[in-house]
């Protein structure tokens, strides 16, 4: 099957980071022929250095990767269409979804029809939610309002009874070898590989985290923390918090028990290895989020935050969801330390991080949990099989 993949980027990484992903994926695991129309393939290019900026079409890793420019071209509409997070197709392309095929030669020299009796599919992907609710709307058409055509809500989520979560084949025996042997990675990285007496945590955060907190928990915690920064808008807070004028990859900072190196902002596959050899990720968002749990490490999440606090009940979710089966002390020090990250509250990271051990055997179960589901590709591709003969 031809997919087309649209995805325009509001703001940050995550809609490219998830997009790119499962284009990856479809492409690779599942044979499928995906063009990835994108508005800004430079942020594209942040997480995956083998992609042109200056390109308006290229091929990138099996993929063919368009820049989403209006007024768009008049393209012959794929087999399936995803819609990411409802960033809008154009209309020219929907009025296009409707017409009979085969078609006139399009644009780009695409004549390919459906196959008889085949349906195209239309996806909205959905953002990712822990919320009860999702299970009962995954899957559920909505009918176009004038047109003949209709668009299926697909879900990714924590259960069997939505589409999952974005897991390549391989994915977690990577993470298994890194974590059995970190050395080498963290070679690579130009940092001399943890010792078991200090935390050694990524953080990627927004600006509205209480990062001077964080800082003053670590430089004052009893045990050495040793903290990775990928470049980015937080560097400028570490920066003056330390009191300096700015800080650059390569840099790094001392403060009582903390270390902090800032080093690149890097590729995706390289930041998933940087999630598996770190004591604890603070993530973000939704992708990372994602990978965090991947990783079988203590994590920390910080909620991309909404109007009128909506992200609360998501965070509230997802933490009832993750905490069952972890002891009790554990969950309320996991739970208060979340609430904090993400309102500005007092950050006790002794609190948390006493927790450690339960902590990690904790996360371990509850990624292994995980994996017992199929993946967002493989239950995108089935649902669209599905569908496709009415
Ligand atoms: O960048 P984000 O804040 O993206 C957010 C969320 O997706 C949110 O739901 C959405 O509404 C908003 O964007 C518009 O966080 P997220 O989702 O973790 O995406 C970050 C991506 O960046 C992820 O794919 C990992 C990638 N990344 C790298 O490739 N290299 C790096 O060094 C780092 C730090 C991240």
């Amino acid at each position: 099957m031809r997919w087309d993949i649209f995805c325009r980027i509001i703001d940050n990484y995550g809609d490219i980071g998830v997009c790119w992903r499962l284009s990856q994926q479809l492409a690779a695991e599942h044979g499928m022929a995906v063009r990835l129309w994108v508005d800004d393939v430079a942020s594209l290019q942040r997480m995956c250095p083998d992609a042109d900026a200056s390109r308006e079409v290229q091929n990138c890793r099996g993929v063919e990767v368009w820049r989403w420019i209006e007024p768009f071209p008049y393209v012959m509409p794929a087999d399936v269409v995803i819609e990411a997070f409802g960033c809008e197709l154009p209309e020219s392309y929907v009025a296009a979804m409707t017409l009979p095929s085969p078609q006139p030669l399009d644009q780009v020299g695409d004549r390919r029809a459906l196959p008889e009796g085949a349906k195209r599919i239309w996806i909205n992907l959905e953002y990712l939610s822990a919320e009860r609710w999702v299970e009962g709307c995954h899957g559920m058409a909505s009918p176009h309002p004038r047109l003949p055509l209709t668009k299926y809500f697909f879900f990714p989520g924590f259960t069997a009874a939505t589409g999952g979560l974005l897991r390549e084949n391989g994915l977690l025996a990577q993470r298994d070898a890194l974590q059995h042997n970190p050395a080498q990675w963290w070679y690579q990285l130009g940092l001399p590989c943890p010792i078991s007496t200090e935390a050694t945590v990524s953080l990627f955060c927004y600006d509205s985290a209480p990062v001077s907190k964080l800082l003053d928990a670590w430089a004052a915690s009893t045990m050495p923390v040793r903290c990775l920064l990928p470049e980015g808008k937080t560097v400028a807070q570490v920066a003056s918090w330390a009191g300096q004028p700015g800080l650059t990859p390569g840099d790094s900072v001392q403060r009582g028990s903390l270390t902090l190196h800032v080093i690149p902002f890097m590729p995706q596959e390289d930041y998933d290895r940087l999630l598996w050899a770190c004591d604890c990720n603070f993530v973000r968002g939704e992708d990372s989020f994602v990978r965090a749990q991947w990783a079988a490490r203590p994590l920390v999440w910080q909620i991309y935050p909404q109007q009128d606090n909506v992200h609360q009940v998501k965070l509230e979710a997802f933490l009832d969801r993750y905490c069952q089966g972890l002891a009790e002390d554990a969950a309320a020090a996991l739970r208060a330390f979340h609430q904090s990250w993400n309102s500005g509250g007092r950050l006790d990271w002794d609190d948390f991080w006493r927790h450690r051990a339960v902590l990690q055997d904790h996360t371990t179960a509850w990624a292994g949990q995980l994996a017992q589901a199929a993946d967002l590709a493989s239950n995108l591709v089935r649902f669209c099989k599905n569908q496709r003969y009415p």
